[in-house]
């Protein structure tokens, strides 16, 4: 923050994305411009300055400049969270992915053998105990950096593996190990597959301890997605307003919307009926070659045909991972986070548009999505979808429509 003598207080913000304003009174600027923010007394638009001219910005396009931030990756409070039992027991008590590395180390057992192995994030070491007692490593380093490793030393030794895993309390950056691996573990998926982006501390390890031709595990992960109806969230959030007690609470819809749509719809419950089409993967990543940098904007195309008549309220999006087996024509394991498969703790992710479409059967619904990695918040994300209609009926195209989603900051 910059005091200056006219007791104006100038912030010096970032383009997050390219913003074109509408009327005199809005500032346009594009992603990454050096934006100083004068007056932030409205919650949604501030006061603004962008080289010499003025005007308001959008508060969700804009964020801190880097050397304004002292925690990008906010550490603290991220190993914080994971330095107590809450989310271990969370994670822990979601049988589909607690099962799915179990088996990954029951059938790859035989090809463990005399192996090492890196398990990073192991949190209370489930996965690094697995390999202890269902297969025969020759070593197994369990790394975790909160508190959380303390308990994960103890149950090493409850579980008679302290001849073979060894805890390493350690951030994966500061890591040293004794020697490079064969397989490198770990269950680092967040919201949306990238959110936290622990994912970037997987492959700071891959590359630095993973031998060449060594296994990762995940080996490759698939963001999916499908157009959508959700009359349940659309009715309790926006039609709600509309008939109170006999009262119109109608003026209330846009701010609704502003608080209840505006960000994506963690933990949401895609029931299979309520997918208008066949979901499709529209992101890929091969996690034996994809580079950090890759990681900053993703984008992925859709083309849904609409199966049944209904109404578009929005995108669910999950994912999956694939674990490639060590045995030359071994099955590939998978873990599908999707609403056809056993429900996970990460659920779907809802994304809801402004305003519901209908659409009838055999109409197109075809766009793109983007990940767009915050270049401050290192941990954070926005996502947006653009969308357009082609209707089956007389073949016209909707406009092109986008909304952008941050998640969270
Ligand atoms: N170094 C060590 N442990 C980590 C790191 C890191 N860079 N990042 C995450 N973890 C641990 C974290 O403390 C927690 O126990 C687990 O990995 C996170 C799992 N999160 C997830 N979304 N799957």
């Amino acid at each position: 923050m910059i005091e200056h003598e006219d007791g104006d207080t100038r912030e010096e913000f970032l383009g997050l994305e390219d913003f074109t304003g509408c009327g005199s009174d809005q500032l346009s600027f594009a992603a990454g411009d050096r934006i100083v923010i004068h007056d932030r007394s409205c919650a949604d638009w501030w006061w603004a300055e962008v080289e010499g001219r003025y005007g308001y910005v959008p508060s969700n396009y804009v964020c801190r400049a880097a050397a304004e931030v002292e925690d990008a990756w906010q550490d603290e409070e991220y190993f914080g969270s994971y330095g107590t039992l809450r989310l271990h027991l969370e994670m822990l008590s979601d049988r589909p992915r607690t099962e799915t590395y179990r088996q990954v180390i029951v059938s790859n057992s035989a090809a463990l053998r005399g192996k090492v192995v890196v398990d990073l994030g192991c949190g209370t070491g489930i996965i690094s105990l697995f390999c202890g007692r269902l297969a025969e490593p020759a070593a197994v380093y369990a790394v975790e950096a909160s508190a959380v490793a303390e308990h994960t030393e103890r149950l090493v030794k409850l579980n008679g593996c302290e001849g073979v895993v060894t805890v390493f309390k350690s951030r994966a950056e500061d890591l040293t190990l004794p020697s490079k691996v064969d397989v490198l573990v770990s269950e680092w998926m967040g919201n949306c597959l990238l959110f936290e982006f622990m994912v970037e501390s997987v492959l700071s390890v891959r590359d630095r301890w993973l031998k060449d031709g060594g296994m990762m595990w995940p080996s490759s992960a698939s963001l999916s997605l499908v157009p959508c109806q959700a009359h349940t969230d659309y009715s309790q959030k926006m039609e709600f307003w509309e008939n109170l007690y006999g009262l119109d609470f109608s003026c209330l819809r846009p701010a609704a919307q502003e608080e209840f749509f505006s960000k994506p719809k963690f933990s949401h419950q895609l029931e299979p009926e309520d997918c208008l089409s066949t979901p499709c993967d529209v992101i890929t990543l091969d996690m034996h070659t994809v580079r950090v940098s890759d990681l900053e904007k993703l984008r992925g195309e859709f083309q849904f045909s609409v199966e049944k008549c209904g109404t578009l309220h929005g995108f669910t999006a999950w994912f999956s991972t694939f674990f490639h087996s060590l045995h030359e024509g071994g099955q590939t394991l998978e873990l599908s986070t999707g609403p056809h498969s056993e429900p996970t703790h990460w659920k779907q992710t809802l994304f809801m548009l402004d305003t519901p479409i209908p659409v009838e059967e055999g109409d197109c619904v075809g766009g793109a999505i983007i990940l767009h990695r915050n270049p401050v918040w290192r941990r954070h994300m926005s996502i947006t979808i653009e969308w357009s209609i082609k209707s089956r009926k007389d073949g016209a195209f909707s406009e092109v429509k986008s909304k952008r989603f941050p998640m969270w900051r």
